[in-house]
């Protein structure tokens, strides 16, 4: 398990299948299926964010309107599981990415894109809440090293666990998996599960 990170959640694609450290569309998942569509109505919502999020910072004004979305990563969190730190950068598009929690709290670390140490902020994303970025933050580093024990969303049931789905624009075309050399210079490690 590279660098030691805690590859503790489970993972459904949506759009591309992505592996470390690479997305493809062009072969059937792990379990044989091809990969499920990326939904429209995912996009708009995470478009929405998008401009709602330029209107507190202006480095991501205009990227509302052009971004174009054809990606989710829905991540499953059960009790106990955490990701470790790291950076999304397997998609060749600069666009932000958008992320939206449902079910019980998760601590959300987010760093610097300079290194997977400190400094760091931790945010308690609860159920609903979404999260842009973007700019200068788009390479941070980034991880959620908990679960908030206790907590929950009763109008989904009191989910036992945390949902988290990340909106991507890969910037891919079909069948051009993203080659994992062509990654940006002296950014390292990437998403580790
Ligand atoms: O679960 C989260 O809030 C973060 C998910 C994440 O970092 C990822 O999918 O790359």
């Amino acid at each position: 398990m590279p660098n030691g990170s805690t590859m503790s959640v489970e993972l459904v694609c949506l759009g591309w299948h992505w592996y470390p450290y690479r997305y493809v569309r062009d072969q059937e998942d792990g379990d044989g299926r091809p990969v499920l569509p990326f939904p429209g109505w995912l996009g708009d919502l995470a478009r929405e964010a998008v401009v709602d999020a330029a209107s507190v910072d202006r480095s991501l004004a205009g990227g509302g309107s052009t971004f174009a979305p054809d990606v989710a990563l829905v991540n499953w969190y059960r009790a106990g599981a955490k990701m470790g730190m790291h950076a999304d950068a397997d998609e060749r598009s600069p666009a932000p990415v958008v992320s939206f929690s449902l079910g019980q709290t998760g601590i959300f670390r987010f760093g610097t894109p300079a290194t997977r140490g400190r400094p760091w902020r931790d945010t308690p994303l609860e159920s609903g809440d979404a999260v842009v970025f973007g700019g200068a933050s788009r390479l941070a580093y980034h991880g959620v090293p908990r679960l908030v024990a206790g907590t929950g969303d009763p109008e989904l049931g009191n989910l036992s666990g945390r949902m988290n789905v990340t909106v991507r624009e890969t910037g891919l075309t079909d069948g051009a998996g993203a080659d994992p050399k062509a990654r940006s210079p002296g950014v390292g490690g990437r998403r580790l599960r």
